[in-house]
């Protein structure tokens, strides 16, 4: 363990240098404590493969140290070559697979040391950037998926582009570490596209955004459009809504102070949804995300860690102090936040008109895994697509992929490949199937207490058959999993949800909603996997004698129960009966 703090590590780091460069060449297995830290801000995280090491350790064996790396791509958007790029990259330098991310990236897990530099500097030839994939800065902002080419889809993608270089950190640590020295100016377009955010140094050390320190914590930003919630934008420190107006975006209603992470136990910690701030016009998007963000900056907690983002500095002043802040540093006028409706957060997959005379076709993946399995090889059919039709690709939030801009006389063509390679159709999944996500867990995650990515496939087949015996197989329930209380595949706002406490054993909550806009409750603290089933099977049980004809869970859940007003940090922790309407 390094014996400085996170914010000792960054203000020593010269602008978040360090002693990685050297580390890289050394003939060492891993990196130091204090150069892990900065590496998260480069996009990767020291990480080993956890299968093996009770093993190793018995043979008094290294850990088996290997890297992910997350490449940052704002609103989910890659163009076929980038695409290909990552494919080829996770096939010679990772693990063979690809991961879409909850927040529209790509992860590469099982990179080496020694092939760090090489996979980093093939993300940014490619055009996309790995820098502030991670790390105490505003992170991948994600934006609303589809349809693709309405204006108000056009503009959040755009947008998302705009924000994602105004946060980019202006260091040339990245650079000069992982590109050869070569120095590419802020904003250059490289050979990729509008489409790729990429981003390189700008020649400078100084941060006149983030500071010596930059900032608390991660910082995360969305833009959502109604009615689809599909980027899950109440669970980000700031996120922007459109407000549409006959096909056009007229402005945005801000919300700030979402964030999911918690500790088991630790009461003063816990998931928060974001709450309005206010609205804006289009051309004040910016402005007012550098006033919020540098109201965390300056105001954030520096020396709790658990206790940094911006969730609990809003808790602590309240929003009233926290709009005057902003307001005071912002040239026009906040104004009242516009009303807004939902109707869910799930994507829009199968084939559909984007709406230029071309389709798109949103692709269910398997927790996000980009893989060539047995009877299902979803990694060779996409590389095959993307090679012979050039198609661009988006990611979602909800770890799926569509490829758009096709021409309506290619789908013939683009299903046959889909089919060949065994790619599960949307239309013959149930809607649980299709909502469902759970985070990576093991076997690379450090944090992880339990199984998630890989115990979630067959906890949910025995979820639809429960449903099935129950005759609500075609029911729109949103379920989620998690390996620990961290939260990245927000648990902590869907109908049901597993949150890993130990190995085998999971919190279990209920109450959220399809639309993301309601906090669950814990409904019992540890509950071992082969007890899901029945438990799953009493609640719905309950749901089937008590909903009135045609309701959906949430509603039914929403009308019977009181998960207690939020955020109310004991209804996380303290396993109380909840209150009946
Ligand atoms: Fe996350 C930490 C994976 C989205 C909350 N998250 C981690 C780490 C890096 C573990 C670590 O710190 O060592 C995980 C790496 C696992 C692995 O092996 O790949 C990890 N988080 C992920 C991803 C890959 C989950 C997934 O299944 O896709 C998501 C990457 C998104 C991206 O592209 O940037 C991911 N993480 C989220 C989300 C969801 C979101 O942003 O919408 C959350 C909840 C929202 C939030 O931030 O509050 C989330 N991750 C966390 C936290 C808790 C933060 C907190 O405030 O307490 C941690 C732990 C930490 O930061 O200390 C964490
Ligand atoms: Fe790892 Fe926990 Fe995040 Fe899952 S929720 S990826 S186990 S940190």
């Amino acid at each position: 363990m390094s014996s400085k703090n996170v914010e000792e590590i960054k203000a020593e780091s010269h602008a978040l240098r360090g002693t990685i460069q050297e580390s890289l060449g050394a003939d060492s297995s891993h990196f130091s404590e204090d150069e892990y830290q900065l590496l998260k801000f480069h996009g990767t995280y020291q990480q080993d493969d956890r299968d093996q090491r009770a093993a190793r350790k018995a043979q008094n064996q290294d850990k088996a140290w290997m890297f992910m790396v997350r490449s940052k791509l704002p609103g989910g958007d890659l163009t076929a070559a980038q695409y290909l790029e990552h494919d080829k990259i996770a096939g010679e330098l990772g693990n063979g697979t690809l991961r879409i991310t909850t927040r529209q990236g790509f992860q590469t897990h099982g990179v080496l040391k020694g092939d760090l530099k090489e996979c980093i500097r093939r993300i940014n030839e490619s055009g996309v950037t790995t820098w502030g994939a991670c790390g105490d800065v505003v992170r991948n902002t994600i934006a609303a998926a589809a349809p693709i080419a309405d204006p108000a889809h056009r503009d959040a993608q755009r947008l998302a582009k705009e924000l994602s270089q105004a946060f980019l950190s202006r260091s040339t640590a990245y650079a000069d570490i992982w590109l050869n020295d070569e120095k590419l100016p802020l904003g250059t377009d490289s050979a990729s596209s509008e489409n790729s955010g990429s981003s390189k140094a700008t020649g400078t050390d100084e941060e006149p955004l983030y500071g010596k320190q930059y900032l608390p914590r991660k910082f995360k930003i969305a833009i959502a459009i109604p009615p689809r919630n599909d980027v899950d934008v109440y669970a980000n420190d700031l996120g922007f809504i459109a407000r549409v107006e006959a096909g056009e975006v007229k402005g945005y209603t801000v919300v700030v102070g979402g964030g999911f992470g918690m500790t088991h136990g630790k009461q003063d910690t816990y998931p928060v949804l974001a709450k309005p701030l206010g609205y804006v016009g289009r051309d004040q998007v910016t402005e007012t995300a550098v006033a919020v963000v540098t109201v965390q900056r300056d105001f954030g907690n520096r020396t709790d860690r658990k206790r940094a983002r911006l969730k609990y500095l809003i808790d602590e002043k309240g929003i009233e102090w926290f709009r005057q802040e902003v307001q005071a540093r912002l040239p026009f006028a906040l104004q009242a936040p516009k009303e807004i409706r939902w109707d869910t957060v799930s994507d829009i997959l199968g084939w559909h008109q984007q709406g230029d005379g071309k389709l798109f076709c949103g692709l269910w993946i398997q927790e996000g895994r980009i893989q060539d399995a047995e009877g299902v090889r979803t990694r060779s059919a996409f590389a095959k697509i993307a090679r012979k039709f050039g198609f661009p690709v988006r990611l979602t939030t909800n770890c799926n992929l569509i490829f758009y801009n096709i021409d309506p006389a290619q789908k013939p063509a683009v299903d046959k490949i889909l089919v060949e390679h065994g790619v599960q159709r949307p239309e013959d999944l149930t809607p649980v199937r299709q909502l469902g996500q759970a985070c990576v867990g093991l076997p690379t995650c450090g944090l992880a207490l339990a199984e998630s990515e890989r115990a979630f496939p067959d906890v949910l087949d025995k979820i639809e058959g429960v449903m099935a015996d129950l005759g609500l197989s075609e029911e729109p329930i949103l379920i989620r999993m998690t390996g620990c209380p961290n939260g990245c595949a927000r648990p902590y706002n869907a109908d049901i949800s597993f949150v890993g406490r130990g190995p085998g054993k999971y919190a279990f909550y209920v109450g959220g909603s399809l639309t993301g806009e309601r906090l669950v409750g814990l409904q019992q603290k540890s509950l071992p996997v082969a007890e899901i089933p029945n438990r799953v099977r009493e609640l719905l049980e309950e749901f089937v004698r008590d909903r009135y004809q045609g309701e959906t869970f949430s509603d039914y859940w929403g009308r019977t129960h009181v998960n207690g007003p939020s955020p109310k940090p004991e209804q996380f922790h303290i396993e109380a009966p909840l209150q009946v309407s």
